[in-house]
């Protein structure tokens, strides 16, 4: 048994996605395909989706179990889309990778206007950086019945970054969570079918972003741990490298999520953090 598990005393268990089912005695790889446009050099809207679903089944072939879908971008100062874009983003290519490759969708959006499709289309997860706070997104997730992760945000992404200021990181980030998960529990979602994560750079200083990793324990074992740091911008702020120059520092820190007990790993290189999650699980199951 990993130490991660042994360590919290949690049994064996798993998430119910539609008709799979992902065990979490193993660390689960959650590869990321972004289809926001300046994540595509050029070409028209068809080359664009062949394009999406080669790197959704590569991803897939690398050992990542789930695929996360995304049609508005998060990052710092980005503008928000309007469903209708977001919905011409995501559906069709959701529907192309589910003929095509195995792996769990997740659909990552705070619209339930773009959830629903999205689900309808075949999805099976929701990731919602906004935790389900949007009217009607709710809703949607009770419905649904597939597993949630819900992420810690201060504020939203056009200002989030404008001096964040917490007085304990980890307690505030912990106390919002649960709260978030509760209110999720009481609408008539199974706790055992939420996740979640303290969002790493959303509304966070470097300082806050290295704290909460050292403390990520301390977010409990109620609920199983989703973690994305892979190429994040303190990897930039720390040791100064470009985007493109971020990979071994994003395997370390993602190796480190998972000593800490995270159970999900939100990454863009999944074949070199599925060979460093290979070795940590060969040291800790001999
Ligand atoms: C996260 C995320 C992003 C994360 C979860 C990026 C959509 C920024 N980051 N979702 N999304 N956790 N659950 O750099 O850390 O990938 S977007």
């Amino acid at each position: 048994m990993q130490p991660n598990a042994s360590r919290t005393g949690r049994s064996k268990s798993y998430l119910a996605c539609g008709p799979r089912s992902l065990d979490l005695s193993h660390t689960i790889i959650m590869g990321i395909l972004n289809l926001t446009p300046d994540s595509f050099s050029d070409g028209g809207q068809l080359k664009n989706q062949s394009q999406a679903v080669r790197r959704a089944e590569k991803m897939w072939q690398e050992g990542a179990q789930i695929i996360d879908v995304g049609g508005e971008s998060t990052r710092p100062g980005a503008a928000r889309v309007s469903a209708a874009q977001e919905l011409d983003r995501v559906v069709s290519v959701i529907e192309l990778i589910c003929r095509n490759v195995d792996a769990v969708i997740s659909i990552d959006s705070s619209k339930p206007a773009v959830m629903q499709a999205a689900l309808a289309a075949g999805a099976t997860m929701i990731n919602d950086v906004r935790a389900l706070k949007t009217d009607g997104a709710l809703d949607v997730a009770v419905k649904a019945g597939v597993p949630i992760c819900l992420m810690h945000m201060l504020g939203e992404p056009e200002t989030m970054q404008d001096n964040p200021t917490y007085k304990n990181v980890t307690s505030e980030v912990r106390g919002y969570l649960y709260e978030r998960a509760e209110i999720c529990v009481n609408a008539g979602i199974d706790s055992k079918q939420i996740l979640i994560d303290p969002g790493f750079g959303f509304g966070k200083t470097t300082a806050h972003n290295l704290e909460l990793l050292r403390n990520l324990m301390q977010l409990g074992n109620d609920y199983r741990i989703v973690v994305g740091l892979s190429r994040k911008a303190m990897i930039r702020k720390l040791l100064g490298l470009a985007v493109d120059e971020r990979l071994y520092a994003s395997v370390a820190l993602a190796l480190i999520a998972v000593q800490n007990g995270a159970s999900v790993l939100r990454v863009h290189d999944v074949g070199p953090t599925k060979q460093a999650i290979r070795m940590y699980e060969a040291v800790y199951s001999s």
